[in-house]
């Protein structure tokens, strides 16, 4: 394997190369906003902000957290386990702790809605969750893609005053069913041994970047703005200083469908969940989400970090030495809300249940296999399919006879994608998306 630095040195080249490629062809594109439309976009961010989905008050808050079942989080133990560096409690029902991180079980999400609650959320940390003081915490923008290169600093009052906008929208890991690449496929990969937890769906409140951006005075030359937590630098197992969690984002999408979010679920930021600020960038890799964010740095040239040049690109065989783009979207999966090997009593009618979500389009249809994929039917879907948020299905099953068996869901998406058999292989494990072998116990 070639080293670090020549690795990062070079990538971060042809990245740069590529990058300024594209831009003068005027054809960098994030989420199918071209060039032209981002600076008709920058123009508009006013009028788009306008146009935003009703100003969420804070009586519409407390009716949607009262309306929705997020406030069901039910009793935690005392003594519930703590994840190293992770502040609410996980409870070994609920939760799979993995290194700094904890995986949501599947099957704990059946006593939720719609709408994960914190309780029942997953973390991904790098090191640990920062306890930050909302009266002190400043957001910091700057850079050379700023009019006069001058800094600004907003506060959260700051940002509460500005429009605020509502969505729902999940968040998850690009690695989320990365241990499926081993067991199922037999192609190990490196990075947090995820099953199908590392996502949660939630509705997040904030203020659109673009209004902020705006403010801030962008200039026609920007191109990137790289948001960065605040949470301690980030050294690896062999003990590289990557810094800061950062990772840069087309200013193309940064201007589109990306807020800093306040809210979650009707209630502040969970600290474990970016307490005051996270940016929530819909329907991408959770990467790019960034956490407890402090500064965003706007450029008139690609900006790079560790996260869109080492990690969160594919590599491998089938992939150019410098790695793929870097990612942008998550894609298509679906988990039965089971535990692994679960007893199902044999003779008598259950109803399974999981659920599917896709980055790129609405689900259209999820089927069902209970003999190991040799005949499908059709699952009914309870919420109405979006994009980058996911659908709950529930299927009726009436196993017959005792032994272990393995049930299967396969879901369609509005772009036509079905889940595949096999996901092709990367060395970091991202982005499986392959039909997963849910192993169960006719009883
Ligand atoms: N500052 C900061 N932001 C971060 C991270 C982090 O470790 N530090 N982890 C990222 C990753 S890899 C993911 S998958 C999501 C997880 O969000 P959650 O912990 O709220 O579920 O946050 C992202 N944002
Ligand atoms: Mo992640």
């Amino acid at each position: 394997m070639i080293s670090k630095e020549t690795s990062h040195g070079s990538s971060e080249e042809e990245y740069d190369r590529r990058r300024r490629a594209q831009w003068l062809a005027g054809e960098a594109r994030a989420d199918g906003v071209a060039r032209r439309d981002m600076l008709r976009l920058l123009a508009a961010a006013g009028a788009v902000t306008g146009l935003a989905a009703p100003t969420a008050t804070a009586a519409t808050a407390a009716a949607t957290a009262a309306a929705s079942p997020v406030a069901a989080g039910g009793t935690v133990p005392a003594d519930a386990p703590k994840g190293p560096g992770i502040v609410k409690p996980l409870p070994a029902d609920r939760f799979t702790i993995r290194g700094t991180n904890a995986e949501t079980k599947f099957e704990a999400l059946a006593e939720t809605g719609f709408h994960t609650p914190a309780s029942h959320f997953f973390v991904r940390n790098h090191t640990a969750t920062p306890r930050l003081d909302a009266k002190t915490w400043r957001l910091k923008i700057w850079g050379d893609g700023l009019e006069g290169g001058g800094a600004r600093e907003f506060t959260l009052a700051d940002l509460k005053r500005l429009p605020s906008t509502s969505r729902t929208a999940f968040v998850e890991c690009a690695g989320n069913g990365r241990s499926f690449f081993t067991t199922q496929q037999g192609q190990p990969a490196s990075g947090t041994a995820w099953t199908l937890g590392a996502i949660g769906n939630a509705r997040w409140r904030g203020v659109r970047l673009s209004e902020v951006l705006r403010r801030a005075g962008v200039s026609r030359h920007a191109v990137d703005v790289m948001p960065r937590g605040l949470d301690a630098e980030y050294v690896t197992d062999d003990g590289t200083n990557l810094g800061r969690v950062r990772r840069p984002l087309p200013l193309s999408k940064a201007l589109d469908d990306v807020l800093l979010a306040y809210e979650m679920n009707g209630a502040p930021l969970p600290e474990d969940h970016g307490f005051p600020v996270r940016v929530l960038v819909p329907a991408w890799v959770g990467i790019a989400s960034i956490k407890w964010v402090g500064d965003i740095e706007v450029s008139s040239t690609p900006l790079y970090s560790p996260w869109n040049t080492q990690f969160y690109r594919l590599f491998g065989e089938g992939h150019p030495p410098e790695g793929s783009a870097p990612l942008t979207h998550q894609t298509l999966k679906s988990a039965f809300e089971l535990p692994w090997n679960a007893p199902v009593p044999a003779g008598r009618t259950s109803h399974l249940t999981g659920r599917s979500w896709s980055a790129k389009g609405a689900i259209t249809r999820v089927e069902i296999s209970t003999d190991g994929g040799g005949t499908w039917h059709k699952a009914h879907l309870k919420d109405t399919p979006r994009r980058g948020s996911w659908t709950r299905w529930t299927t009726p099953w009436h196993p017959r006879t005792p032994g272990p068996t393995t049930l299967l869901a396969r879901a369609t998406d509005t772009t036509g994608q079905t889940q595949p058999q096999t996901t092709p292989h990367n060395t970091q494990g991202y982005l499986f998306d392959a039909v997963v072998r849910h192993a169960v116990n006719v009883v």
